[in-house]
């Protein structure tokens, strides 16, 4: 048993800490849409990525050590993978670009990865616990530690000064690290669901949109009511998850014209397939219900007959195919930070 701190120790929880960094600053990046904001979470989290990799001399010595010991390896190695494969989509997609095979992006490999990942840390670190000592916390530790930053931060600016030099995808990517496709064109814009849903068949003859406030009586609006009362236009970024973006110009209704004022609670739109986001008061003023793209009825994949436009959000919040907006009373952070459906 050794008496001074072993650098195996401290490289694995170096890792624990850059790891879960990474995977907050991904999550914090999926929540934001607008620069300079996503562009400082971006680059944090490209340099914690990159920091794993600064660190993968020191850890494969450690992973030799202890494929050597005679025990079970397969949770260990699944990590292992799983978290090479999220490390090389990330750079593949902030480097290359926006490369997909059917249908799956290499930033949905990259997240997809990370998220499989989590299960397989917290089994790892179960089994092979490590202890943070006193002599951990010293001088010398924070020296290493500003040491693998800064290469990490190095790698960060090598990637992206090799990136423009040369001319790759990746440096024309927004500041979320979303690529543009089809902006002024609709038709060339992606269709895009977040998980599951499909483009449902909707009837525009048989379409209602129903408006519910609890204090007054629910309404239902005709797709030709909502024809008559298109009023705005609004030319706004579509950004996705997924990794692509697009300048649209929309048109429609404000929600406020339908909702009226709101102060407190909160707005559910909800659409035709369940899928459902909530919004706060102080958001209501920026909604707008569009029924048009590009100067024509949206299409069916882009939430014909109407869809929420969210100046400011991800592309996640703009429910399309909306069949309900109403008036609640829970605040509007009840509910899971990403749709779960
Ligand atoms: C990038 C993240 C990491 C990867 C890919 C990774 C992968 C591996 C692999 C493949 C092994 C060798 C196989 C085995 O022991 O069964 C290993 C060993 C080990 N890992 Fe990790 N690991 C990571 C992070 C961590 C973290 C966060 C901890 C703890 C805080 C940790 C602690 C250990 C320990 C103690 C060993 C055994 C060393 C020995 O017995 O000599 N690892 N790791
Ligand atoms: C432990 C988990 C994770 C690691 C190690 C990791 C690492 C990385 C790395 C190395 C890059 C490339 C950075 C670059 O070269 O510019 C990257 C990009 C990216 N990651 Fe992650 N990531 C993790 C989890 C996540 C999660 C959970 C999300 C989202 C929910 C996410 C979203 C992104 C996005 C949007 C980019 C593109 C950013 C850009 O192009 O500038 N990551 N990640
Ligand atoms: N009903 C519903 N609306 C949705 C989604 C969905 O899966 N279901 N996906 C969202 C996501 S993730 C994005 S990026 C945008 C994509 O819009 P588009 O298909 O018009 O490009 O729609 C949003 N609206
Ligand atoms: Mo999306």
């Amino acid at each position: 048993m050794g008496v001074s701190p072993r650098p195996s120790r401290r490289t694995n929880v170096a890792l624990l800490v850059l790891l879960t960094g990474a995977f907050v600053t991904g999550l914090v990046a999926f929540g934001t849409e607008g620069s300079p904001e996503s562009r400082i979470v971006s680059v944090a989290h490209g340099v914690l990525g990159l920091a794993i990799l600064v660190l993968a001399p020191w850890k494969s010595v450690i992973v030799r050590g202890g494929l050597r010991r005679r025990r079970p390896h397969a949770l260990a190695i699944a990590f292992a993978v799983v978290v090479v494969v999220s490390l090389l989509a990330g750079v593949a997609h902030a480097t290359i670009g926006p490369l997909e095979v059917a249908g799956v992006s290499a930033l949905d490999i990259h997240v997809g990865a990370a998220v499989t990942a989590v299960p397989l840390a917290v089994g790892h670190v179960i089994r092979r616990p490590q202890r943070l000592r006193a002599a951990d916390l010293s001088r010398r530790t924070a020296l290493r530690a500003i040491a693998v930053g800064g290469f990490a931060a190095l790698a960060y600016g090598a990637v992206e000064t090799v990136s423009s030099v040369v001319g790759l995808p990746g440096a024309r990517r927004r500041g979320t690290g979303s690529y543009e496709v089809g902006s002024g064109v609709p038709s060339a814009m992606p269709v895009t669901q977040w998980f599951t849903d499909d483009v449902p068949g909707i009837d525009p003859d048989s379409y209602e949109l129903a408006v519910v406030r609890p204090d007054a009586e629910a309404r239902r609006l005709r797709y030709v009511d909502l024809l008559a009362m298109v009023e705005a236009t609004e030319t706004v970024v579509l950004d996705c998850t997924g990794g692509w973006w697009a300048e649209q110009t929309w048109r429609g209704i404000r929600l406020e014209t339908l909702l009226g004022p709101l102060e407190s609670g909160s707005v559910l739109i909800r659409s035709v397939t369940g899928y459902s986001r909530r919004f706060a008061p102080e958001d209501v003023g920026s909604l707008l219900l569009a029924t048009h793209v590009g100067g024509i009825p949206l299409s069916p994949g882009h939430g014909a007959p109407v869809r929420l436009v969210v100046p400011g959000r991800r592309g996640f919040w703009w429910v399309k195919w909306v069949s309900q907006v109403s008036v609640e009373p829970d605040p509007a952070w009840v509910q899971s930070p990403f749709p779960l459906q």
